[in-house]
């Protein structure tokens, strides 16, 4: 199936939120690497996401983290952002960098050190009311590092128990979104480690509770598009973490280890229904730019996902069906992959153009000189918070 006009206007449903965090100093345990004209406060981490969206059209809305976005006035936040084009979106706990949560915050044993995880992500609803975001996004690094070290079933209960408080604090129109991850920084065992754990225990508190799928969370080899099968069949897959894994969690820039899985993704958020206008499912980025620069860096992360979007429009769905009511095999699988081999680049240049936007963004986000402004404004830029 050729690129049409039904394609391009199919990607106009296409909205990809960037991570604040994305913008700021980021490193690994070994070294956390500065560049100049990093963001100083969260409003210049809008600002720079905000370039993102205008080179694209790809990213109207940007997440935050609390407590590295705090701020004292949310509405100026909000108001920053409008004015420049975008808007605030998810909304991400952290119950990860103190040392009271050494050993667990919504498993915690203590219930003081419960409380005050609770209460973190009362704060963190409260926020969202303030800068009209729709999503919580918990990811717990609850877990433990040796058999015995605490009981698991207890803490699982524990969890339950704690979500449950937050989640009778979110409001009608907002929801709750609960990810997972396989391992780091509890080695043993975490507490939320695959969809099915987070899937029970959203399934626990009600509708407005869903699970986030953090591509970088799995084992080698999970076959990740089963997973988004799955949750969208049972209507709770809301929301994806997007980044890039080579060995664990990279947060590369997607797409780049493996198009081909993206595309597949894709494929079955298309195929499930979570896509665009007629899907819950928000497209979301969970990536550090550690040693490239960090607009282009974002640029570059949503023009690959818009890549793998359209081409998973072009499969030729009807001849599809048709090859697998047949068990024709070859075919089937011959037509997945004429979509995933087509070259979509001139035709989103020509979108983008049709738009009034760059055909090259990276290429006119260069040319504007925004990177050499920002180096020569902002001295002392922020550390993201990762690698700290
Ligand atoms: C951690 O590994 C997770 O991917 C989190 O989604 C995220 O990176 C963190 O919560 C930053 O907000
Ligand atoms: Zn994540
Ligand atoms: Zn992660």
């Amino acid at each position: 199936m050729a690129f049409t006009s039904q394609t391009a206007s199919r990607l106009e449903e296409q909205a990809i939120e960037l991570p604040s965090w994305a913008f700021g100093n980021s490193g690994t345990r070994f070294k956390v690497f500065t560049q100049p004209g990093v963001p100083r406060d969260p409003f210049e981490k809008i600002a720079d996401a905000a370039q993102v969206h205008k080179h694209t059209g790809l990213s109207p809305t940007v997440a935050l983290h609390i407590p590295w976005d705090k701020v004292d006035d949310y509405a100026a936040l909000r108001e920053h952002a409008e004015d420049h084009g975008v808007a605030l979106g998810t909304v991400n706990s952290n119950t990860f960098q103190d040392d009271d949560y050494k050993l667990g915050s919504l498993a915690h044993r203590d219930p003081t050190i419960r409380r005050k995880a609770i209460d973190h992500h009362l704060e963190c609803i409260d926020i969202m009311d303030m800068t009209g975001s729709r999503d919580l996004k918990i990811w717990l690094a609850d877990g433990t590092n040796y058999p015995g070290q605490d009981d698991m079933r207890g803490r699982q209960d524990r969890i339950a128990a704690s979500l449950e408080e937050i989640y009778a604090r979110i409001g009608d129109e907002q929801r709750l979104v609960l990810e997972y991850k396989i391992f780091e920084p509890a080695f043993y065992h975490m507490d939320i480690p695959d969809w099915g754990t987070s899937y029970a225990q959203v399934s626990a508190l009600g509708e407005r509770a869903v699970v986030c799928l953090d591509t970088g969370h799995h084992a080698p080899s999970t076959n990740i598009e089963f997973i988004v099968m799955q949750l969208l069949r049972l209507g709770k897959l809301g929301s994806f973490d997007f980044n890039s894994r080579f060995y664990a969690d990279d947060d590369l820039i997607v797409g780049a280890a493996d198009p081909f899985q993206l595309f597949r993704i894709i494929v079955e958020v298309i195929r499930g229904g979570g896509y665009g206008e007629e899907g819950d499912t928000a497209f979301m980025l969970d990536q550090c730019h550690n040693i490239e620069d960090k607009i282009p860096g974002q640029i570059r992360s949503v023009l690959n996902v818009q890549e793998m979007t359209a081409r998973a429009l072009l499969i030729d769905l009807p001849s599809l069906d048709a090859a697998q009511a047949a068990g024709d095999v070859l075919t089937a699988n011959g037509t997945m992959m004429d979509a995933f081999y087509t070259d979509v680049r001139p035709d989103l240049a020509t979108w983008r153009q049709e738009r009034g936007l760059p055909a090259d963004p990276i290429a006119a986000y260069a040319a504007s000189g925004y990177q050499q402004k920002i180096a020569a404004d902002r001295v002392g830029g922020t550390q993201a918070g990762w690698g700290a």
